[in-house]
């Protein structure tokens, strides 16, 4: 097997490579026992633009992964990360145009960007390599590379959804970004909607190229053992007290508009106006640490929802019983685990997700012998796999409340039947499958 050479925006920063924790590092590591990997990407650093004028790649081997970064100048991280890739591609795949905060400047650094990552890698790479690049940061890097002659089988996977051409097409630079994906020898995405999108969409702009579905999974071994072996932990006990036996539901989501959650704030509200025998009874915990707090649309997502805890704690909340708590910090994936297993009810409510592995973790957590209920949004990508959970509408509030009424009062015989239906997919499916899959089509294509 020759070298794999995966490029993503980020790359796991130095505390990060010896205990992986993220889903595509934890992947690679198990997809690759025996392979070599160069992992190329932008180190998280910013620096000013004369420092970074030459952009030196930083080079560091741990086990069989070499690592390789860059650092970006203020104004790349501005037009490229935060504008272009977060403020346009992020909203528009994401279904919302209407957030899309476009400036043709943006683009040209957006591209410029994504030419500077393929004149860097081009000197690293070697006879033999496969090349896989990860997400909407860099579409056109597989042709940046075709241009300074790159031979290499070169694949493509868009860990977000892909919006049908009707929505596409609001993006200036729809045709000339689809086309450049022609560059590419296998492209994947997480189902079969975003796969019929992209290439009703290549079809448009007359391109040949086909995007194909390569769901993407959690390591659910680990992480069931994580969650059973965490209960002893002193702050996962500390949760239990705090709980006194009462209901508990769990939110976990990046702080971000795609995960529906003030419509899910608002769900958990009809909720208990409507089901007043709930009150004093439940407690919500919604863990959404603040991500990209720099972007305007963020910083006024987190004040909605701050206004929106208060107003329901001031309004339902009584001296002893808060009904939200509500935390914009982040807690340790350790903890997670065991806090998903703690949980009666999981509220995964996206408005839109590519995939959406939270669903997966809460599944893999569960005691199967007294399993809590999964409430799962029909627009994840998750969902078609787990039509077995409790299945609502994100925007309409009234379902979110009765799907928690009817969580809460789930008999155990069918809640596990409706977990005995959601476990084998999960296991089924998985990071190390879904690298593994790809890996081996791409290996094909190159002898196609
Ligand atoms: P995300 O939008 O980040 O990922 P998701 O798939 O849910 O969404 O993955 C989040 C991961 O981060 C999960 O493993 C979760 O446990 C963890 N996480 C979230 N909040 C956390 C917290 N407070 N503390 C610790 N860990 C936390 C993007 C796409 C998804 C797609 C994935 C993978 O948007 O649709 O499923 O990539 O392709």
């Amino acid at each position: 097997m020759g070298r794999l050479v995966v490029v993503s925006n980020r790359v796991p920063a130095p505390r990060d490579r010896l205990q992986p924790a993220g889903g595509l590092a934890v992947a690679l590591r198990s997809a690759l026992k025996e392979g070599s990997c160069l992992w190329f990407g932008w180190s998280g650093q910013q620096v000013s633009e004369k420092v970074g004028h030459d952009h030196a790649v930083n080079v560091d081997t741990v086990e069989n992964i070499t690592y390789a970064t860059i650092d970006l100048t203020h104004a790349e991280y501005d037009g490229f990360y935060q504008k272009y890739s977060n403020g346009i591609l992020w909203p528009l795949c994401h279904y919302r145009a209407g957030l899309m905060d476009y400036e043709r400047k943006d683009q040209i650094i957006y591209q410029n960007v994504n030419e500077m990552f393929a004149r860097k890698l081009l000197p690293l790479l070697q006879p033999g390599d496969q090349i896989w690049i990860h997400d909407y940061h860099l579409f056109p890097l597989g042709q940046a590379l075709r241009d300074l002659g790159v031979a290499a089988p070169i694949g493509f996977f868009l860990h977000i959804p892909f919006p049908p051409w009707s929505l596409m097409r609001a993006l200036p630079e729809a045709h000339s970004l689809l086309r450049s994906m022609q560059a590419y020898d296998v492209i994947g995405v997480q189902t079969e909607d975003d796969a019929r999108n992209m290439n009703d969409g290549f079809s448009m702009v007359g391109a040949t190229a086909k995007a194909e579905v390569f769901p993407i999974g959690i390591d659910p071994d680990s992480f069931a053992k994580q969650a059973a072996d965490g209960l002893a932990n002193l702050e996962v006990q500390r949760l239990k007290e705090s709980l006194r036996g009462k209901p508990f539901i769990i939110g976990v989501d990046r702080l971000d508009y795609s995960k529906g959650l003030p419509e899910r704030f608002r769900g958990y509200e009809v909720f208990l106006e409507r089901y007043p025998e709930h009150r004093g009874k439940v407690v919500y915990l919604q863990v959404a640490p603040v991500s990209r707090g720099n972007v305007p649309e963020y910083r006024a997502l987190r004040q909605e929802l701050d206004a929106a805890a208060g107003r329901i704690n001031g309004t339902y909340g009584e001296f002893d019983w808060t009904p939200i708590r509500y935390l914009t910090h982040s807690v340790p994936r350790t903890l997670l685990a065991s806090f998903y297993r703690l949980a009666d009810v999981a509220l995964v409510t996206p408005l839109r997700d590519g995939m959406n592995l939270v669903a997966k973790e809460y599944v893999a957590a569960q005691d199967k012998a007294d399993p809590g209920v999964l409430i799962l949004s029909r627009f994840a990508g998750a969902a078609p796999d787990m039509e077995a959970a409790l299945m609502v509408n994100p925007h309409d509030a009234d379902e979110i409340a009765d799907a928690l009424h009817k969580a809460l009062t789930m008999p155990n015989g069918e809640r596990q039947a409706r977990w005995d239906h959601l476990e084998p997919d999960v296991w089924r499916v998985t990071a190390l499958t879904w690298a593994r899959d790809f890996i081996q089509a791409l290996g094909k294509a190159r002898s196609a």
